[in-house]
């Protein structure tokens, strides 16, 4: 258990009813025992009410309830004593500085749950999906972020893990017997347990591009002809007048991006200036803005006139579109029925018909992995998991080489040893304090 106490206001600062203080580790009762009294410390998560007051001047700062917890049963693992006192800027704060006045430190950003995975409480992963559930604006992040926190992502890197550990057992026969020609293990035994593996790696890593998406939300780009109603319906799809609608064509010149939740799924939605040749430089800017998001987009949203039939122009776009595309046709309200061999779904941003499929199609592209029947596998969500991942199965691979090209036995396994090792990493077994710190770096004071 570390020694020093920290203390930090767990809630969001303003105006509330309540706010959350805590203190962490072994000093930590013997710190609040100087804030609260009456404080009753062998009382475990028992709620207590008592008065909090400064240590110096003995001023009653608060009214509070509390809850003491033993090392081993707490958030941190350690000593903790939550207060919860009444909200606002100013309760807060000075049982805050009550506790700084009574001997604890003030906790840095993710501290309290670096604490957690340092005594064990938590691994990495948990920690990670701790961030991700308080970040979480749409279900599916929240589904996700639950599932890490019970392990479920732990689980599958472990069992990769414990398939690399049975390569390395199968190996171990000739690392022990080298000068046997003939061990009792063919190495197409081990290729054959190595190539499952690699398949293994390369399954979860497959989800690492809508693990990514998941968390940042897909980049959804509204493109088309000038005046086509990517505004129009833009504003419809989010439901409140964001963009500009007029009824000339070249009104947007800037691109607009909204976060927004379709179907349960995070999204960030941009509008864009139209698709044109000339106009004037703002505008030419504006398409220039709008080229610049289509490179970036997870997908495309393609706005045609329902009315008109679409130019050979656009479909030589929508065919140099290397993302996923919805083409849907714009302003049905007025329009006849769509010529012949004309596709796409036909919507009205003015009656509003059709937007609700356009949002549930938009899910569908963008989350086709989760949509489709699997709702809760486990997807790797960050970079820091992905590049592990590479790591390990370039390794595996590099293994696999050295075996073809009659290495050694004992140096090829480093291989695998190193490929255990980056596994290793994305649960944080074996975590080196420069990636601690950078994965909570993104956390909050008081988390
Ligand atoms: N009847 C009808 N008119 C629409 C609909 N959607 C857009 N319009 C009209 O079409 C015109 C252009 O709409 P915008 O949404 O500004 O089109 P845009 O594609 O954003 O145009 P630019 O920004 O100039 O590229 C406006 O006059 C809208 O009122 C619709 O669903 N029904
Ligand atoms: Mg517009």
């Amino acid at each position: 258990m570390l020694h020093d106490a920290i203390a930090a206001i767990s809630t969001a600062p303003g105006r509330a009813a309540v706010a959350l203080v805590r203190v962490s580790g072994r000093d930590a009762p013997a710190v609040a025992g100087r804030v609260l009294t009456p404080f009753r410390p062998a009382e475990l998560r028992h709620v207590r009410r008592a008065r909090a007051r400064h240590p110096d001047s003995g001023e009653v700062l608060d009214d509070v309830l509390y809850v003491a917890y033993g090392d081993g049963a707490s958030y941190t693992g350690e000593a903790l004593v939550e207060i919860w006192c009444h909200g606002g800027l100013l309760a807060p704060a000075e049982v805050l500085a009550a506790l700084y006045a009574a001997g604890a430190r003030p906790a840095e950003p993710g501290e309290f749950t670096r604490r957690a995975v340092l005594h064990g409480k938590l691994d990495l992963l948990q920690a990670e999906a701790i961030g991700d559930l308080v970040d979480a604006t749409a279900p599916a992040q929240r589904r996700a972020a639950l599932h890490q926190l019970d392990r479920g992502t732990s689980v599958r890197i472990a069992a990769l893990r414990d398939r690399v550990l049975a390569v390395e057992a199968l190996v171990s026969y000739d690392i022990d017997f080298p000068e046997e020609d003939d061990g009792p293990v063919r190495p197409e035994r081990v290729a054959g347990a190595l190539a499952d593996t690699v398949a293994a790696v390369d399954a979860l890593l497959a989800t690492a591009a809508e693990g990514a998406r998941l968390r940042t939300g897909a980049l959804c780009v509204i493109a088309g002809r000038p005046n086509a109603g990517k505004s129009s319906l833009f504003n419809a799809l989010l439901g409140e007048d964001r963009a500009i609608v007029t009824d000339l064509p070249g009104t947007t010149r800037d691109a607009i991006e909204v976060p927004a939740v379709f179907g349960g799924f995070p999204f960030r939605l941009v509008d864009t200036a139209g698709l044109r040749d000339g106009g004037d430089r703002i505008e030419r800017l504006g398409i220039e803005v709008s080229r610049r998001f289509l490179t970036a987009a997870d997908l495309v949203l393609y706005c045609a006139d329902a009315g008109a039939g679409m130019e050979p122009a656009e479909h030589a776009f929508l065919a140099s579109l290397e993302v996923p595309v919805l083409v849907v046709r714009t302003k049905g309200d007025r329009a006849q029925p769509s010529p012949a061999g004309e596709s796409g779904l036909v919507v009205s941003a003015h009656t509003g018909s059709g937007i609700a499929r356009v949002r549930e199609h938009l899910a569908a592209l963008a989350f086709q992995g989760l949509t489709s029947g699997g709702s809760a596998a486990p997807v790797l969500s960050r970079e820091r998991h992905r590049a592990a991942l590479t790591h390990a199965r370039r390794e595996l691979e590099t293994f696999g080489e050295a075996r073809a090209a009659g290495l050694d036995a004992a140096v090829a396994a480093t291989h695998l040893r190193a490929a255990v090792t980056a596994l290793e990493s994305v649960i944080g077994l074996v975590t080196p304090a420069d990636v601690l710190a950078r994965v909570f770096a993104t956390f909050c004071v008081g988390k």
